[in-house]
């Protein structure tokens, strides 16, 4: 294999270009190599964040998005990344109820986000995408979940974020979960106008916070990680 930084180059540029094969070739010879699963992952975000710059600039089409969905659901789908996901997974953390946002169907960052949580031996509820407040409160009265996680990509969903946490306070749930936001352009101005407990920019910040909020009210996690 070439030197790492070429390595790492070479695997951003690919997925950048959409190149499908090569990206799993790669993806598989670094893993293959001892490659951490989560170094990995942050490589194939970075082309994917070339690829989305790509199409503000015109310079790709709705297909191209398309396309680069694919090739990250196919890293995801590796057998050694769902190894890694299912070695750890021990279920003694906590419940965690999760959904993308009403009106946005982006799903990779949330799977991310569900994958890591297993990781980390929590229970993970996952409602799909394009979820509605009541839907979320339902879903919480029937699971019971400690923390409840909101995806929402496309920055106009700050507004849906907000309705699914009014839906808390409107239905006398509010005080019962913590409720985390997830995107990559939330802020604490973010948070605070959508109500929210906590926000992470990163899936794998979000779970250290899931782990501090369990760790407070007294059920410290087990992960097999040590
Ligand atoms: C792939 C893609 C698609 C695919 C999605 C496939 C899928 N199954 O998800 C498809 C083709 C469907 C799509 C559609 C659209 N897309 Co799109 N898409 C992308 C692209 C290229 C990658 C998104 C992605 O998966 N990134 C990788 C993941 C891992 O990153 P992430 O989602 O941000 O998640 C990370 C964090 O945010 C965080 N996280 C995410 N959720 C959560 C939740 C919690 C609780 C926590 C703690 C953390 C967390 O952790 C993750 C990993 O660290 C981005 C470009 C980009 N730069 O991201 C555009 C992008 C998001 N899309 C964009 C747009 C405009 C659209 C469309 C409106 C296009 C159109 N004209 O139809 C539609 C929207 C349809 C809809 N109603 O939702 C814009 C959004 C602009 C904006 N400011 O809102 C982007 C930024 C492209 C761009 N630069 O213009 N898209």
């Amino acid at each position: 294999m070439k030197n790492s930084f070429q390595f790492k180059e070479l695997l951003v540029d690919c997925v950048e270009q959409l190149e499908e094969k090569k990206v799993l070739e790669l993806a598989n010879q670094a893993l293959d190599q001892g490659m951490n699963p989560l170094a990995l992952i942050n490589l194939i975000i970075e082309g994917m964040n070339r690829v989305g710059k790509r199409y503000e600039c015109k310079d790709y089409y709705i297909a191209d998005l398309i396309m680069a969905g694919i090739i990250f659901r196919e890293v995801l789908g590796l057998n050694k990344i769902i190894t890694y996901s299912q070695n750890c997974y021990n279920n003694k953390s906590g419940k965690v109820l999760i959904g993308t946002v009403k009106d946005d169907i982006h799903d990779i960052g949330k799977e991310i986000f569900r994958a890591l949580l297993e990781t980390h031996g929590f229970e993970v509820i996952d409602l799909g995408v394009d979820v509605p407040g009541e839907t979320f409160v339902k879903k919480a009265e029937e699971y019971q979940p400690n923390i409840i996680g909101l995806s929402g990509v496309l920055s106009s969903t700050l507004d849906q974020m907000k309705q699914v946490v009014d839906a808390f306070v409107r239905a006398g749930l509010r005080d019962k979960v913590k409720i985390i936001a997830g995107a990559n352009y939330l802020n604490a101005h973010g948070c605070s106008y959508i109500g929210a407990d906590g926000f992470a920019t990163e899936a794998s910040k979000g779970v250290e916070i899931c782990l501090d909020w369990m760790s407070l009210s007294g059920r410290v996690g087990e992960s097999n990680h040590d």
